[in-house]
């Protein structure tokens, strides 16, 4: 059994309750040694040379891309589980309809069980991390615990963490403690698995006193405890707490040719094009789009009544499959400037990587994600389609100046948008605050493979949170309502979207990628009040003239089909939503019944 040499260094934190927590755990689960990570680039040196030799990271051509590493996961863990994630208030009715709960002390039990010498024979890495900007007034600071080599690297390029942040905690700073194990202790003698993790399965929130505990999973979101778990769900009772919004949401910078300046915040559910839009290359000439966030923004009131946004995070956690030169080429880059952790993709014979969509045509051969031999004949995926690429955001060329600044920028528009074939038109502005919201409490969107479960069924997911609420989905509606209410005029304009909207033929309608750009213009010129509109029953769509078509390449009756408004599909959209207002039950607000009954009558 390999020894780690930093375990003999003593804690190096004078922190009390940290360092009972830590002794707590130890004492639980046992490990051989203990690690307190740093963040430097020789402990990614050491780490990463450490998971090559168990076999769990491949080396990549150095060339190709440098300092980085591939991996495949066990076939049983490439996802999100929502089945197993639970939030633990007090009180069931606090979680809400929408979330899987327990009481805090009968799921403390059950996990003390699993926990319990649940890393003999591994090391305890201590990851203390830092949500967001660390010199925030009010810097949102964790400390994860967990028994994987490979979740204490990918946390150093997700999270701003290590020595730096302990020294944030002080002595007594206040922090999240977020417990990971994968659940798969070592007998003496027992080689270990290239990606080891449990059949049993837990995603555990406690909002009442800000803990995460996490089992069985070495996944993404299941696992890097800084995302989902901290900046979505715990944070969500934090904003509803301190009066702002942790939302599933991009953030981008965008600059029209006279220079105007507007900064957008999209919302679309996993797997539904947050990066890309993110990264966006315009297709209309002299507009510009810079990146501040990929997946997740936390949007404070400022002193002047605006929303700024912020972004939790450090890096990226893309979607590999379908990011190539043509839909992303800022992420291929960005991936390409190394200390790049590839999880799930295929690899070449030269020590490369590729997934569907990386190049048009694909090598002769290829290592699958099952590590497989792979022709083009094969007949399954190459890479799987929720593999991903865990990159540092400073890497991205299109990186906005404003990315680290604490106070972040004031949001002028919020998209929400979701995965529809049908029904939904490419873009439509919303009438209100409390209208917009509603657009948001009803998004619907078909199931991706970002989580476990069946792909392409439609589901409401309000606001792109269903996964990641921390709390009453009636409550966070109205926590909505609130934080509209008390911007007033300095609130977003809030615009809803739909790039998958297909023909008879199945074929995706609009474009997408780079042509969204047109949409973002139409948006802010609706803003800036020299965009014209119309008004359907849903709220307004462009007129013929206002979106900016130069250009475009696409079948004139494709462009009227993505856009348009049906009102007997829409008709046949009531019940559904009834039905789903009903599920939120007697905490749904009555400012978005009203939106309904309204939308009822403007149907007719
Ligand atoms: P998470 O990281 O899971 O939260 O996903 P995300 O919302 O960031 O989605 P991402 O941008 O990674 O896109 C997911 C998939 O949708 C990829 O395969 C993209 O190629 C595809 N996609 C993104 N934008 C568009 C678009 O405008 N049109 C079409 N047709 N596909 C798109
Ligand atoms: C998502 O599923 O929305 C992601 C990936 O962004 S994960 O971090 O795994 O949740
Ligand atoms: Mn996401």
């Amino acid at each position: 059994m390999t020894t780690d040499l930093a375990a003999r260094a003593p804690a190096p934190t004078e922190h009390g309750e940290l360092l009972r927590w830590v002794a707590e755990v130890v004492a639980l689960t046992r490990p051989d040694d203990v690690v307190w990570c740093d963040g430097s680039r020789a402990e990614w040196d050491r780490l990463t040379t450490q998971l090559v030799d168990a076999g769990t990271f491949v080396r990549l051509d150095e060339k190709a891309k440098p300092s980085s590493f591939w991996c495949v996961s066990d076939p049983a863990d490439v996802a999100r589980v929502e089945d197993r994630t639970f939030i633990c208030s007090e009180l069931e009715l606090d979680a809400g309809p929408t979330n899987h709960w327990m009481h805090p002390a009968e799921m403390t039990a059950v996990l003390d069980d699993l926990y319990r010498g649940a890393m003999v024979g591994r090391t305890l890495y201590v990851v203390p991390f830092c949500m967001g900007p660390l010199g925030a007034a009010d810097p949102k600071l964790g400390v994860q615990i967990t028994d994987s080599a490979y979740v204490a690297v990918s946390m150093q390029v997700m999270t701003r963490m290590g020595a730096r942040v302990l020294k944030a905690l002080g002595s007594d700073a206040p922090f999240v403690k977020a417990l990971h194990s994968v659940g798969a202790p070592l007998a003496p003698g027992q080689a270990d698995v290239a990606w080891p993790c449990n059949e049993t399965k837990f995603i555990c929130h406690f909002p009442e006193t800000r803990e995460i505990r996490s089992y069985g999973s070495g996944y993404g979101g299941n696992a890097l405890l800084g995302k989902k778990c901290f900046s979505l769900r715990i944070a969500s009772v934090m904003g509803r707490d301190e009066g702002w919004l942790a939302e599933h949401m991009l953030i981008l910078k965008l600059t029209s040719p006279a220079g105007a300046v507007h900064f957008v915040a999209a919302a679309f559910p996993s797997a539904c094009g947050k990066t890309n839009l993110a990264m966006l290359s315009p297709t209309i000439p002299g507009w510009t789009v810079q990146t501040l966030g990929d997946d997740i923004a936390w949007m404070r009131p400022g002193a002047d009544g605006r929303l700024y946004a912020v972004n939790p995070e450090l890096g990226f956690f893309g979607v590999a499959p379908g990011t190539g030169p043509h839909t992303n080429p800022h992420a291929m880059t960005t991936l390409e400037r190394g200390h790049t952790i590839f999880t799930n993709v295929a690899l070449t014979d030269g020590g490369d990587v590729w997934w569907e969509g990386a190049t048009d045509v694909p090598p002769a051969h290829l290592t699958d994600w099952h590590g497989q031999s792979w022709t083009p004949e094969t007949g399954t995926p190459a890479a799987h389609p929720n593999s991903r690429y865990c990159t540092p955001m400073a890497q991205c060329p299109i990186l906005a100046p404003e990315w680290d600044d604490p106070a972040g920028v004031p949001i002028s528009a919020i998209f929400f948008g979701g995965r529809r074939r049908s029904t939904v038109p490419l873009v439509l502005e919303s009438r209100s605050w409390a209208h917009g919201t509603f657009l948001g409490a009803t998004l619907s969107s078909e199931t991706t493979a970002a989580a476990t479960g069946a792909v392409g069924v439609v589901r409401r997911d309000p606001m792109a949170m269903l996964p990641f609420l921390g709390y009453h989905v009636g409550d966070y509606l109205q926590h909505w309502l609130d934080v509209g209410a008390r911007a007033g005029s300095a609130a977003p304009k809030i615009f809803y979207v739909n790039w998958f909207r297909r023909g008879p033929e199945g074929q995706f309608l609009w474009p997408g990628f780079g042509e969204n750009s047109r949409v973002l213009k139409w948006a802010v010129e609706r803003i800036e009040g020299t965009a014209s509109g119309v008004q359907t029953p849903l709220g307004v769509v462009p007129t013929p003239g206002s979106l900016d078509l130069d250009g475009l390449d696409v079948d004139p009756a494709d462009l009227a089909a993505a856009l348009a408004v049906d009102r007997e599909q829409w008709r046949d959209e009531l019940p559904l939503l009834e039905e789903w207002f009903a599920t939120i039950g007697d905490r749904l607000p009555g400012a978005l019944r009203d939106e309904l009954t309204d939308l009822r009558v403007r149907l007719g």
